[in-house]
């Protein structure tokens, strides 16, 4: 049963709009991840994704572990490679990295990983993630040998999405990259989502409430903040608090 999936394509359908707090398992440590999960406990999130390009620590298993222990809120693998596949969460963004034009990330490391998908509990969440120049050279990039789309290209962005939607992928991922200098455009959101019937997560950069409101009102369906939720402490909750008035405005 595909129940993170359905309740996302269920909220989208409703205009209904998420949040998700992206845990990058090498910045955190005992205390600071039980800060981290009173703060989504005490507010509205709606999925934790976990992961990053590079992990450089044994801490994965154990924030998993820690946040199935202490929340409800569905956990979500965002992986850089098949490494990172871990069945203390409960589902796995399979991340196609349809903006480059790398092999490995497209298709080899899904081949890769299928068989053990497969027997896992895990929910997979086909996803057509699509770099977007963020201003600054990011790890995915680095990692990945491939070129974002440049953030004034929205018809390549645009392209590139339906393209995913036409291949089967049941969602769109636009980064621009974690702590990127420039979130991704309002034009290459808006663009991209006339275009696409699947929901769209946008994500990199997003550290104000005015730039979080701004993708909202282009058009995001789930956002992502992972830097900014680290750097400031009432930021969560500011972005939980947009995100539910947004939705009732909207209801
Ligand atoms: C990066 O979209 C995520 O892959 C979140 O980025 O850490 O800049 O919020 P930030």
């Amino acid at each position: 049963m595909r129940k993170i999936l359905s309740s996302l394509y269920s909220n989208v359908k409703a205009g209904k709009k998420s949040f998700a707090v992206l845990l990058d398992p090498d910045k955190l440590n005992p205390e600071s991840l039980e800060d981290r999960i009173n703060a989504i406990n005490s507010a509205s999130v709606d999925y934790i994704f976990v992961g990053g390009s590079l992990i450089s620590t044994d801490n994965m298993n154990l924030v998993l572990e820690k946040l199935q222990e202490k929340t409800f809120v569905p956990k979500v693998i965002f992986p850089g490679n098949g490494l990172h596949i871990n069945e203390s969460a409960d589902g796995i963004l399979l991340l196609s990295l349809i903006s480059g034009r790398n092999p490995d990330f497209l298709i080899g490391q899904h081949v890769i990983s299928a068989p053990i998908l497969k027997r896992s509990s895990l929910e997979t969440l086909p996803t057509g993630y699509i770099l977007i120049d963020g201003g600054k050279p990011t790890t995915v990039s680095y990692i990945s040998n491939t070129f974002p789309i440049p953030n004034n290209k929205p018809d390549v962005a645009a392209a590139t999405a339906i393209a995913g939607e036409m291949l089967g992928l049941k969602l769109i991922y636009l980064d621009a990259g974690s702590g990127a200098q420039i979130p991704v455009s309002e034009g290459i959101i808006q663009t991209v989502k006339k275009n696409i019937e699947i929901p769209l997560i946008v994500g990199g950069g997003i550290n104000t409430v005015q730039k979080a409101s701004k993708a909202l009102a282009a058009g995001a369906d789930v956002i992502v903040i992972g830097n900014a939720i680290e750097d400031q402490p009432g930021f969560l909750h500011e972005i939980s608090q947009l995100v539910e008035s947004y939705n009732l405005s909207e209801a």
